[in-house]
């Protein structure tokens, strides 16, 4: 009996390693990520008029400008598209993304970077990245918003310096 119950307590102490062994685990693989990836902290930045934001203001006209060193985009989240359907930016300029949705929740992914930013309807989402790695970057919708939710693309070219 004695011999078994030190057993029991071996295996219970192992255990209790092993989990806080992993939560050490998970706290540095955060903070390896967020140093490997750079913190992206979407934020709110202002609020619109879903009835109004298609033909009036900022969004009314999706497009992504450059200014001074930066660019900055507006668009559109929308069932079941993006606009705009594509964006052209230079190599390791910072790119701000300004985002509303006039309809249902959506979400601004963009495939390959850590950018996951939730678009609530009559919300502004505002997130910056810098894209170093000329390509082809998918932005897709991971938020569940009807029947062509899956066809909910758009693009970023990303032109070499
Ligand atoms: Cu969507």
């Amino acid at each position: 009996m004695g011999e078994k119950s030190h057993l029991i307590e071996r295996y219970e102490k192992a255990w209790v390693f092993f989990g806080l062994g992993m939560i050490v685990v998970f706290l540095i693989l955060i903070g390896y990520l967020m140093v490997a990836h750079g913190q992206t902290n979407p934020v709110g930045a202002g609020r619109v008029d879903v009835a109004t934001v298609r033909t009036e203001g900022q969004f009314a006209n999706p497009r992504i400008e450059r200014v001074g060193n930066e660019y900055v985009a507006y668009i559109q989240a929308f069932a079941f598209s993006f606009l705009p359907a594509e964006m052209r930016v230079t190599a390791g300029r910072r790119v701000t993304f300004y985002v509303t949705s006039p309809d249902v929740m959506h979400s601004f992914t963009i495939v390959g970077t850590n950018i996951n930013m939730q678009v609530i309807p009559g919300e502004i989402g505002k997130v910056s990245h810098t894209f170093d790695e000329p390509g082809e970057y998918l932005i897709i919708c991971n938020e569940y918003c009807g029947i062509a939710h899956a066809n909910m693309i758009s693009r970023i070219i990303v032109e070499p310096n």
